[in-house]
């Protein structure tokens, strides 16, 4: 056996185990916890890249990867330039000639010729950066869609699948000490049957380094993770861990500090280097929609000192009803997507996700269902900023992959890194572990162990996951199995678009519910084009969504246990499966906001529903 058959076995090895894992090749450090919190290096802004629809960069003419290769090298992450004008090598790329993207963003926005491109494109931006001692520098992406492959320096730092979750690895040993370092990612968009979300899905799959991208600092031993929350269902008690990381994380004083609230608790760290604690509070003023209370949250130990703005609340069901801070609510929602219509495509920031909020607040929400996928941290900081409560999701939606064991790994992953991102922003109520998905013995095995998994990760919270239902002509009958183990009983419905013929027809249909559960209609709606006018039976006008909306109300209405609902959908987005020539160009038009940002008939529609509601039981 030659040194270079071991190599390739071992190659083969990893790369069969990263195929059953279904995610990294290396391990990714444990996320952060509030890193765009920390002290920052941002690398946003134009990158340089090179669309490679053959993988030329990765793989060489026999199809073999070049960073599996002995030397590692060969790959378009090498990032080279001829040596001399003596020695003009044939080299047939270049970054620094490249044309540029700005990150964050989606490709497909930014080059007409993108717009439906699948496929590979590299990144490239270099940054300056000396290391000082004693630090640790933590490169951070947002999101990246939806697999990666980070290189820093022309070596590999690993490979990531997920399109919405963020993406880490400690690079303090790969820095170069002349402070001039370069980053290169190879992102892919390719569709697969076995992914996470899969082949087929009602939203645009855009590409590219989507979310911000940073490097963070900390000292030596810093503080890692930890949860600040209420215990469950106990508004006199604070309690959570600290979690520390790097060498010497032992035995460590911790100390945790509210100052409004008169809290300053010092612990120590075991072993793990990970403190846990219970502390009695008094007379916290609890977040709520109303008054979105967020108070200074602030953690040190050693050089390390970490703030958050953190706000307390409970959330519960007792019946058929939500409690929130122990009093009755009405969930006045909406479903968004990630995406800003005007763009049109993924939001690129805090000022795009701030309009999508503010939009849903003047529509008279209190609640948001971020659908069908995490969102990005930002959305969520700002959701507690806004008093808008949160249902947050992963993308197992439609058919996935039930039975194979790597794509539920990378669901769990998934979710694992949404709770993660989440478990200290008061505006997530519930997690969603998934949309509109079939029954079937495996479905109802992976499904119920996300929802095992989501509650061993955190008991705070509610799971639940949209449903489907069936139907007997107007007899509408809500029954699925995982509907036992979820806390609300959600479900799409598409009374008047997809079935019941006209909106007229919708106040007839009956619904049986099998649980005695809060109940949340997760969607309902229909297409309108912006603009186009006719009576309240004419498909894609403006005036058929408007009565649709007013008898979905009305016969929502008559389910006793209704006690929220998120319709279908904000805003009007780019969908590869809707090809009207006319009505759609590409677009699913059941928002209540069109693409050119005006407010259709069944906004103000909605909006009244909501004032009434909110002076039933704001006032409770
Ligand atoms: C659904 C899906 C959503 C679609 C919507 C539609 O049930 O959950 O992703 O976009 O219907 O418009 O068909």
């Amino acid at each position: 056996m030659t040194y270079s058959f071991l190599l390739r076995t071992l190659t083969a090895v990893l790369l069969l185990a990263s195929t059953l894992t279904g995610r990294r090749v290396l391990a990714q450090t444990t996320l952060l916890q509030n890193a765009p919190g920390r002290s920052v290096l941002s690398l946003d802004g134009r990158w340089n890249y090179i669309i490679d629809p053959y993988e030329t960069g990765f793989y060489d003419y026999r199809r073999e990867a070049f960073d599996q290769s002995p030397s590692g090298k060969g790959g378009y992450y090498d990032n080279q330039k001829p040596s001399s004008k003596q020695q003009p090598e044939l080299i047939e790329y270049d970054f620094d000639q490249a044309a540029t993207l700005q990150v964050p963003g989606d490709w497909n926005s930014q080059d007409s010729k993108l717009l439906y491109y699948e496929g590979t494109i590299w990144y490239k931006k270099s940054f300056t950066l000396a290391p000082k001692a004693n630090k640790r520098y933590f490169l951070y992406f947002g999101a990246i869609n939806y697999e990666a492959h980070i290189y820093l320096n022309g070596k590999k730092l690993g490979m990531h699948r997920g399109g919405f979750t963020p993406i880490q690895y400690d690079i303090t040993d790969k820095l170069s000490p002349t402070g001039e370092n370069f980053v290169i990612v190879k992102a892919d968009n390719t569709r697969h049957a076995d992914a996470v979300p899969t082949i087929n899905t009602d939203w645009w799959n855009y590409g590219g380094i989507t979310r911000e991208v940073f490097i963070a600092e900390t000292p030596a031993t810093f503080i890692a993770d930890y949860q600040v929350q209420l215990a469950k269902n106990d508004p006199t008690t604070l309690a959570g861990y600290v979690q520390l990381g790097g060498d010497g994380r032992a035995g460590q004083a911790v100390t945790l500090t509210i100052a409004e609230a008169g809290l300053r608790q010092t612990l120590k760290t075991d072993a793990d280097g990970r403190a846990t604690f219970r502390v009695p509070v008094k007379k916290l003023q609890l977040w709520s929609p109303q008054r979105p209370k967020l108070y200074a949250v602030s953690l040190s130990s050693g050089p390390d000192v970490v703030q958050d703005r953190i706000g307390f609340r409970t959330i519960q069901t007792r019946g058929q009803d939500i409690l929130l801070n122990g009093k009755p609510i009405f969930l006045r929602g909406i479903s968004m997507h990630d995406e800003n219509p005007l763009i049109p495509g993924r939001a690129r920031g805090e000022g795009d996700l701030r309009m999508l909020l503010t939009w849903a607040k003047e529509l008279g929400c209190n609640y948001v269902r971020l659908a069908h996928y995490p969102h990005n941290e930002i959305m969520l900081r700002l959701a507690d900023e806004m008093g808008l409560l949160v249902w947050a999701e992963v993308p197992v939606y439609w058919t996935i992959a039930w039975e194979n064991p790597a794509t539920y790994q990378n669901a769990e992953a998934q979710l694992t890194d949404l709770i993660s991102m989440g478990k200290n922003r008061a505006s997530i109520v519930v997690w969603s572990v998934g949309n509109e998905t079939p029954p079937s013995a495996p479905r109802l095995k992976f499904m119920t162990s996300l929802v095992h998994k989501a509650r061993s990760l955190d008991d705070t919270r509610l799971v639940s996951a949209a449903l489907e239902l069936r139907r007997d002509g107007y007899a509408v009958t809500v029954d699925d199995p995982l509907g036992a183990e979820l806390d609300l009983t959600s479900f799409n419905e598409y009374a008047g678009w997809y079935w019941g013929g006209k909106p007229s027809e919708i106040t007839q249909f009956k619904f049986a519910i099998k649980y005695n559960k809060p109940v949340i209609i997760s969607e309902f709606g229909g297409d309108a084009l912006a603009g186009y006018h006719g009576d309240a039976d004419t498909r894609w006008s403006e005036e058929y969504q408007e009565a649709l909306y007013v008898n979905q109300l009305k016969m929502l209405s008559g389910i006793s246990g209704l006690r929220g609902m998120t319709p279908w959908i904000l805003a009007d987005f780019r969908a590869t499966r809707r090809q009207h020539p006319v009505f759609q160009q590409g677009f699913n038009r059941k928002g209540l906001i069109s693409s050119d940002g005006k407010k259709k008939k069944a906004f103000f529609v909605l909006q009244e529903y909501y004032r009434q509601q909110a002076l039933k039981y704001d006032t409770k």
